[in-house]
């Protein structure tokens, strides 16, 4: 289980043995979340969840088939997205009069009602969001928690705004809010505006989040749309202005998926299966005591005290049957951030010793300080597992002024080339021809040089790279 050799089979392997989830459902695309996976994703979902609330944005639930007349109504929504919608197309034997899409995002089903919802200038901003599973019948591979059919955790965010300012300013608020996800979560990120031609369908633009995975390719891990006033004029989300005119609102999205535990999941695990961060790990400590015959009950009080020390974390004793070994094994499988063992020796002393999963590193600590210890390499932890998945990305970004050196780099090392670009789309699309690679896009960094390809006024910091 090399995570250096074989990405691909790395991921798969521990998502399968530490209980993420069961790769066996007999459809493509689709996967079972298990007990352990399904509580590292609800403790992902509360930071989350706890981000939007906390910036006013409003929770709802809205149903899941959409009736194909308002689905087909955003054309340029609509070509985006024909190659991937599943269908309804009967209920039991009798064939439907309107077909129903399973919504492959949300748009055309949130918009009908915001055009009911929304009268005047004072019902806006609009900001909600949704946690649902969304289909698309993605034909590129499927692979566990990044392609998916059935994308279970989809947290999409729509909202309005009854000027162009606000809705930009609310793009802003999203990035920001994206970033202080990701920044908690350790997954380090490259932020980039997707050129026009690759851009959400439906949207004025599109800001993208991308990180880079351990083989050297690029995973879009969340998206912020600009929709301006397209999707606004289609479903006739109309308001009266502050003038007493009718006016169509602004409208922004933002989504992310499951791709962020995937990416989390990749970025800190080693060949000795997950590494989670505290924040979102399930049992954040686990406590094995180290039993020898005839001595259980000095340790076994000690190990009492430890797990009082510790309330207030989450905190498992691993009383089980196994050897310590297979113990310490287990719980490294599951990516447990903390153990704590207490063996005879340590009962004896008072003392107990930690070890840190990310480095391994152990220390002895005394059971009276046994809470401000853990909680301070918990906090050690996090720091340091977010420092070096930064290095690592930065290490993964490479300049590049010519396409050969490009194509070298992404040949050898992969990553995410930064160069110049004239901005040109025919000369964008030759760039990825020739490099087989991606352009993530543009930063708003200024860019002065050649660019990397016609050599033409340099225009744009670019980003490009081979992706998932
Ligand atoms: N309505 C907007 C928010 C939307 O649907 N945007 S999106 O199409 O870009 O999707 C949002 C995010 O979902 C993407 O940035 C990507 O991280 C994730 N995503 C897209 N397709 C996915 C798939 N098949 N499996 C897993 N995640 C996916
Ligand atoms: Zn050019």
């Amino acid at each position: 289980m090399k995570k250096k050799e074989d990405f691909s089979t790395w991921l798969n392997d521990i998502i399968d043995r530490a209980g993420i989830l069961d790769i066996r459902y007999p459809i493509k695309g689709t996967y079972v979340w298990r007990p352990y996976g399904f509580k590292v994703r609800a403790n992902v979902l509360r930071i989350l969840r706890g981000l939007l609330d906390e910036t006013g944005h409003e929770e709802v639930l809205f149903p899941l088939l959409i009736p194909e007349e308002e689905f087909m109504k955003e054309a340029i929504h609509v070509k985006g997205f024909e190659d991937e919608v599943y269908w309804v197309t009967h209920g039991g034997l009798t064939p439907l009069n309107v077909k129903l899409a399973l919504r492959p995002t949300s748009e055309t089903a949130i918009y009908p009602m915001f055009a009911l919802w929304i009268r005047s200038h004072a019902d806006m901003p609009i900001k909600v969001y949704q946690v649902v599973n969304v289909f698309r019948y993605e034909t590129k591979a499927t692979r566990p928690l990044i392609r998916l059919r059935e994308i279970t955790t989809f947290k999409e965010a729509h909202t309005a705004h009854a000027t162009p300012e606000d809705a930009e300013r609310q793009v802003e608020e999203a990035l920001s809010i994206y970033k202080r996800f990701f920044d908690t979560l350790g997954i380090p990120y490259v932020v980039s505006k997707r050129p026009d031609w690759d851009k959400f369908p439906g949207a004025d633009y599109t800001i993208a989040f991308d990180t880079v995975l351990p083989d050297g390719r690029s995973l879009q891990i969340g998206t912020v749309h600009n929709l301006g006033t397209n999707f606004s004029k289609t479903f006739d989300i109309l308001f009266e202005n502050t003038q007493g005119e009718q006016e169509h609102a602004y409208q922004t999205c933002y989504g992310i998926s499951d791709r962020v535990i995937a990416s989390h999941i990749a970025i800190h695990g080693d060949d000795k299966g997950l590494s989670l961060m505290p924040e979102i790990a399930p049992v954040q400590c686990v406590i094995v005591p180290i039993i020898f015959k005839g001595r259980e009950e000095a340790v076994l009080r000690a190990v009492e005290k430890a797990e009082k020390a510790l309330k207030g974390l989450r905190v498992h004793v691993d009383r089980g049957e196994g050897t310590p070994g297979s113990k310490f094994y287990h719980w490294e499988m599951k990516g447990v951030p903390l153990r704590i063992e207490i063996g005879p020796r340590d009962a004896e002393k008072d003392t107990a010793v930690l070890v840190r999963r990310d480095t391994g590193e152990k220390k002895t600590v005394p059971l009276g300080d046994l809470s401000g210890s853990a909680a301070a390499a918990l906090r050690e932890m996090e720091a340091s597992m977010r420092k070096k998945a930064e290095d690592e990305l930065k290490a993964m970004i490479t300049e590049a002024a010519t396409l050969e050196e490009a194509a070298r780099i992404l040949r050898e090392k992969g990553g995410i080339i930064r160069t110049v670009w004239c901005g040109e789309k025919e000369c964008g699309v030759e760039i990825e021809e020739v490099l087989n690679a991606k352009l993530l896009g543009t930063n708003n960094e200024s860019a002065s040089g050649p660019c990397i390809h016609c050599g033409g006024k340099g225009r744009h910091i670019l980003h490009i790279s081979r992706s998932y």
